[in-house]
């Protein structure tokens, strides 16, 4: 499947909609999910085009993979979490609703409820 170049996510790393930026480097950004299944609900994307996982290079996924275990010690650290969640979902029928690459990073608290997606 083709990568659209006017996905919701690749109109947030331009800068043409806002978002919560938490943490970037050359390679990823992460910022706050819009609609949180757990308070500290992060999402870490790579900078270049990449629908999913089906289409991304073993570059992009290293860089997602090392964005994603610094922000889940960010995360447990910030919101008081003992472990994460990391989910990942790739076309529609695989719950993905947002055609460029992403990584959920939920922090986990004892007794807490993680939201179903969508
Ligand atoms: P999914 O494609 O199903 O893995 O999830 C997409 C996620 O993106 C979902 O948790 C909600 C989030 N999301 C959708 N639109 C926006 C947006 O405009 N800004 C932010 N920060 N998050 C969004």
């Amino acid at each position: 499947m083709a990568y659209d170049p006017d996905n919701i996510f690749a109109r947030i790393l331009r800068g043409e909609l806002p978002s919560t930026r938490v943490y970037e480097d050359d390679e990823t950004l992460a910022f706050m999910d819009i609609m949180p299944r757990v308070p500290g609900h992060v999402l870490v994307i790579p900078k270049t085009p990449c629908r999913n996982l089906l289409d991304a290079s073993a570059a992009q996924l290293a860089a997602c993979m090392a964005t994603t275990q610094k922000l889940s010690h960010a995360v447990m650290k910030a919101f008081g979490a003992g472990g994460v969640t990391v989910q990942q979902f790739n076309e529609t029928i695989g719950g993905q609703e947002v055609f460029h690459l992403h990584f959920h990073v939920l922090p986990r608290r004892e007794g807490d409820r993680l939201l179903p997606p969508g």
